[in-house]
């Protein structure tokens, strides 16, 4: 009987999971047969051979998902994306649809669904370190085509990913070949940018921050001040990932009373902090008092790059490094919302203002 009980359990629990996942399914057709042109301002095409990465970028620097995660290759969770996977997301006042364009798929791409590039804005080639360099140039001079005739006005990114698996001295070598076969194809250098990326730890930060630089050509900002508001509760959720240490638990009531501002605006500042995946909450069963946090990989990833960032703009501007303790070192007492400040493009600050702005849509 009880035997009955659990296998009927075990039962529903796997139609309920189906259920499940047929619906997630459902729901990623139709989002991509929406006619995207009609619902974004803004389109960016990721395009490559399969297995580069394409998938990963986007997952980490849009989705927010976990690094560690996505470069696990003993549990992946990623299966090979199929199609055209659209996903939108509003950036600022912008919407922006991202097509990440499944590699097996090239020759349909390159191909009899070419009209896909058209009316695009951003388009980002990206391919794997270990991509043979005949196969890039090769890829290269196919969407070079397909970029006149279907979307001659984008900016062209070229990705060169995963550069965590060769030596420096190797990479260098690698890209000085390939701009000097794009010189070659290319007489306009100003058409195209190359960008070195991986989203292993070393590299993290300044991945980061060459996405950064694709989300502003897109959105078409330059951002050099923000509110002083905005600045200060950034500012404080670098210093607070600066201050406390990977891999321990702290309790929230701690932070409180070392921050030292109003409830309301620590509770804002961890609403960020969650959303941008720097933090985890554990919950706590004696109340809300007794809930702990800590830092994610993500936080551990952006960590020490941080701090060598850090260093960098205080040597610049020697001021006294005040990321040991949490501070908060206004002009003026009450700043009024709308003062500006200057915000530095390679700051963390700037990069936490930029992906907090980042919202994914979800349109069924
Ligand atoms: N070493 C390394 N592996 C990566 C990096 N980014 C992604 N990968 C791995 O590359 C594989 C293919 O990634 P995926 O995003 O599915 O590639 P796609 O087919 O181009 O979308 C996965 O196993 C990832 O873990 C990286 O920066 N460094
Ligand atoms: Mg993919």
């Amino acid at each position: 009987m009880q035997c009955f009980h659990i296998t009927t359990i075990v039962h529903l629990c796997k139609f309920i999971m189906r259920v499940i996942s047929m619906r997630k399914k459902k729901h990623k057709n139709k989002a991509q047969h929406f006619p995207i042109d009609q619902l974004s301002d803004k389109k960016i095409i990721l395009t490559g051979p399969p297995e580069v990465g394409k998938t990963t970028l986007k997952l980490t620097f849009f989705d927010n998902i976990n690094p560690v995660k996505l470069l696990d290759r003993t549990n992946p969770i990623l299966e090979p994306t199929r199609g055209a996977e659209i996903s939108h997301y509003n950036m600022f006042n912008s919407e922006v649809g991202i097509f990440d364009l499944a590699g097996q798929e090239n020759s349909s791409w390159y191909g009899e669904s070419a009209k896909i590039f058209s009316n695009t804005d951003i388009l980002v080639a990206i391919f794997d370190i270990k991509t043979r360099l005949g196969e890039i140039t090769d890829f290269i001079i196919s969407l070079l085509e397909i970029k006149k005739k279907y979307c001659s006005e984008a900016i062209f990114y070229i990705i060169i990913h995963k550069i965590d698996l060769i030596s420096r001295y190797d990479l260098y070598k690698k890209i000085r070949y390939l701009k000097k076969f794009l010189k070659l194809k290319e007489k306009d250098q100003k058409s195209f940018e190359i960008l070195t990326t991986s989203i292993e730890k070393e590299y993290f930060l300044d991945t980061y921050l060459k996405i950064q630089e694709i989300i502003l050509s897109a959105v078409k900002r330059d951002i050099y001040y923000i509110p002083i508001t905005d600045y200060e509760d950034l500012n404080l959720c670098t210093k607070i990932i600066l201050k406390y240490e990977y891999g321990v638990n702290y309790y929230l009531i701690n932070l409180h009373n070392e921050v030292k501002i109003p409830e309301s605006r620590l509770e804002k500042i961890i609403e960020l902090l969650k959303y941008l995946q720097l933090i985890k909450i554990k919950s706590s069963d004696i109340g809300e008092y007794g809930q702990q946090f800590r830092l994610t990989d993500r936080a551990y990833f952006l960590l020490s790059s941080i701090k060598k960032l850090q260093n960098n703009i205080l040597d610049k501007i020697r001021i006294k490094s005040s990321s040991q303790y949490i501070t908060i070192d206004t002009k003026s007492e009450n700043p009024k919302p709308s003062e500006l400040v200057p915000i530095s493009i390679d700051s963390p600050e700037m990069l936490f203002y930029i992906f907090s702005n980042i919202k994914k849509k979800y349109l069924f």
